[in-house]
């Protein structure tokens, strides 16, 4: 098996780098993405993310022309699938989400027009149980001249796998290499396609199992990751409650050699932990019961820090008769969903900063150092601003986001200013009045 041509299927965060990975390497690489300007501004060379060292390999997988970016699909010998998989928008506030794998139809019905006899297909988008049999189905649909590994096992003409992504965005590049890969071939030919695939640049382990355990294996990392960091938010809420500084008695436990407690935060954001355990409650809803509740904790865990805002803020108006809600400015450090990234998507810092843009402060100011402009619906009421003019004007400060921008700023900066940190960075409590 030799494959010269690959084709990557969605050109977002996992794919775009997967893309630049087998340019890198000298195969010919062509990225399927529908957004047109995606299309565009990657063969321009340009990236739209901030991921250390991503700009340069796409560069140059571009100027040698080995990657270049498409709207659909052209033929290739391998075709890797990394579109979204979001979750359908709920009925209610107490219903289960049900996962949305148009995109991943979608990209299968486009891939299945340009398949031929030896293609190899790979599925990396994160999915429900079930997924990559449903992908064959679906492509036996589209093709029926052609067989495949569902209905013809190991002699089918196109061969299907499951391997999942499961880089840190913030170390994709670094991590793409050398992550131990899951390999899941619907049969065992396809697992040895795949192995050969990932091995043009993948250092990691390459280890098989089926499809259905592959994207178990996946869902259960993110959701493992969720119940731990819930454990850690529930501490922190028991903690405010006792007054007892949650950093320190996390770190003191964690001394333990058995024990190993993650951070406490504003609550669980990003495209994958706060959405990824909904994919096996959505099917399995009465025996994921601590997955749930974890899910609800760390969901609860933002509009407890709100709360907390809002009891600190009326708290400071109480000893300062002088001030008033429209004379108050407020600062908030940080609204991306985690550290030193750019990515907004299901940023608990975010929610929190518009749930507090409907108090209508006098100023309502926001540190972000690694986006250039806010949300469009953040920006008639919300300022963006550097850190030193945000602690210099803001009368409470709250710190969302531990980017290290902000670690190294001292806390004597903050004369009579109100802190409220959500990471503990600043201040050992909650909230403390400096
Ligand atoms: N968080 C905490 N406390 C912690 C750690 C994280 O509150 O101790 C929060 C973060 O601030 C963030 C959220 O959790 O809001 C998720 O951040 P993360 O760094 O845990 O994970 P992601 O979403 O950036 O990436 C995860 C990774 N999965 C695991 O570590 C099991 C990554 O390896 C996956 O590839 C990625 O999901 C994915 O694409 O599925």
């Amino acid at each position: 098996m030799s494959f010269n041509v690959i084709s990557v299927v969605g050109l977002g965060y996992i794919g775009l780098p997967t893309a630049a990975m087998f340019a890198a390497k000298q195969k010919k690489v062509t990225g399927v993405d529908v957004n047109q300007h995606v299309v565009n501004s990657i063969n321009a060379g340009k990236i739209n993310m901030i991921e250390p060292g991503l700009k340069a390999i796409v560069e140059k997988a571009i100027d040698g022309g080995f990657l270049k970016a498409v709207t659909s699909p052209e033929p290739a010998d391998a075709f890797l699938i990394a579109v979204p998989t979001p979750f359908l928008t709920v009925k209610s506030e107490n219903s289960i989400p049900d996962p949305d794998l148009s995109y991943i139809e979608s990209a299968a019905k486009s891939v299945a027009e340009v398949l031929k006899k030896g293609d190899l297909v790979i599925l990396e988008s994160t999915s429900p149980v079930g997924t990559t049999e449903q992908m064959s189905v679906w492509l036996a649909e589209a093709r029926t001249d052609l067989t495949f590994p569902h209905t013809d096992g190991d002699k089918s003409d196109v061969m299907i796998a499951y391997c999942p992504e499961r880089v840190l965005p913030g170390s994709v590049v670094r991590e793409l290499v050398s992550n131990d890969r899951i390999i899941g071939g619907m049969t065992e030919k396809c697992s040895k396609a795949a192995i050969e695939l990932y091995r043009t640049f993948v250092e990691g382990k390459c280890v098989v199992t089926n499809a259905r355990t592959a994207e178990m294996t996946k869902l259960t990392e993110n959701a493992s990751r969720d119940v731990s960091i819930a454990f850690a938010n529930e501490l922190s809420i028991i903690c405010d409650k006792l007054e007892i500084d949650v950093w320190e008695l996390i770190n003191l436990a964690n001394l333990h050699p058995r024990v190993n407690i993650l951070q406490p935060g504003p609550g669980v954001g990003g495209h994958c932990i706060a959405v990824d355990p909904w994919f096996i409650i959505s099917k399995n809803p009465s025996e994921s019961k601590l997955i749930h509740t974890a899910r609800k904790v760390n969901d609860f865990k933002i509009q407890w820090v709100i709360n907390k805002i809002k009891e600190e803020i009326a708290n400071f108006l109480s000893s300062y008769p002088a001030k008033t809600i429209s004379n108050l400015t407020v600062a908030c450090f940080g609204l991306t969903f985690k550290p030193n990234i750019d990515d907004l998507r299901e940023s608990p810092a975010l929610n929190i900063v518009k749930e507090l843009s409907e108090l209508n402060f006098g100023r309502l100011l926001a540190v972000e150092p690694n986006v250039d402009e806010l949300p469009s619906d953040l920006k008639n009421c919300v300022e963006l601003c550097s850190a030193n003019e945000a602690i210099d004007e803001a009368n409470i400060c709250v710190l969302l986001v531990d980017h290290d921008e902000f670690r190294s700023i001292v806390k004597e900066r903050f004369k009579n200013t109100i802190i409220i940190d959500a990471k503990g960075i600043w201040s050992n409590l909650y909230s403390k009045n400096n």
